[in-house]
């Protein structure tokens, strides 16, 4: 089976308020699983369900996973409706977004959070994360709730980008239709 594609800005749903999960269907399952499958094919240390055009609150991390030659086992936290709480602390982290193909900006963060969720078999989940795994907690969520790591950098730095990104596009556009045509 294919791979489901990731949304890339500027797609609207990508603003989406994603909905909370009522009961843990197969579909629900089978939705955490292609995530996971997507997060490491990207490769990514983490996936909002909003990425993949699904509005449901949902996501997947893995911060500590390498390629084949690293240390670690691919070992995904998979969270249903995830909450942050206990923010504490400040960081400012160099952040990039499957979703926002070619940027890197610093972004600033809550240092310290507790993450709270359920895990598919319903079971609550509490975890008090720093460094790399909290920065990507607060990107996931936000995912969540419609925003992106861009709509937290200055107003000029966004523009650049959305500029470059127009370009971009306007290219591949352009090539699309040429090859099209012969
Ligand atoms: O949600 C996403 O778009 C995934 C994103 C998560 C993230 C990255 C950096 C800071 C906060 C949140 C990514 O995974 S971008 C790719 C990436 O960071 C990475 C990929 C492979 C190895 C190591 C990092
Ligand atoms: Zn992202």
């Amino acid at each position: 089976m294919a791979l489901r594609t990731v949304l890339q800005f500027p797609d609207k749903r990508l603003k989406t308020a994603a909905k909370p999960i009522e009961s843990i269907s197969d579909e629900i399952r089978q939705l955490a699983q292609d995530m996971c499958e997507v997060m490491y094919d990207e490769p990514g240390i983490g996936l909002a369900a909003t990425q993949v055009g699904e509005p449901v609150r949902l996501v997947v991390v893995d911060t500590e996973w390498k390629d084949d030659e690293g240390a670690h086992e691919k070992n995904p936290l998979i969270l249903v409706n995830p909450e942050l709480s206990e923010r504490d602390g400040k960081v400012v982290w160099s952040e990039g977004c499957l979703s926002v193909p070619d940027f890197e900006a610093e972004v600033e963060r809550s240092a310290r959070v507790v993450m709270r969720a359920i895990d598919l078999d319903g079971k609550p989940i509490e975890i008090r994360a720093e460094g790399l795994q909290a920065v990507c907690f607060q990107h996931e969520v936000d995912h969540l709730d419609g925003i992106l790591f861009i709509d937290r950098i200055s107003k000029l730095k966004r523009s650049r980008y959305v500029l470059k990104r127009k370009k971009q596009l306007k290219h591949e556009a352009e090539a699309g239709s040429s090859s099209s045509t012969g």
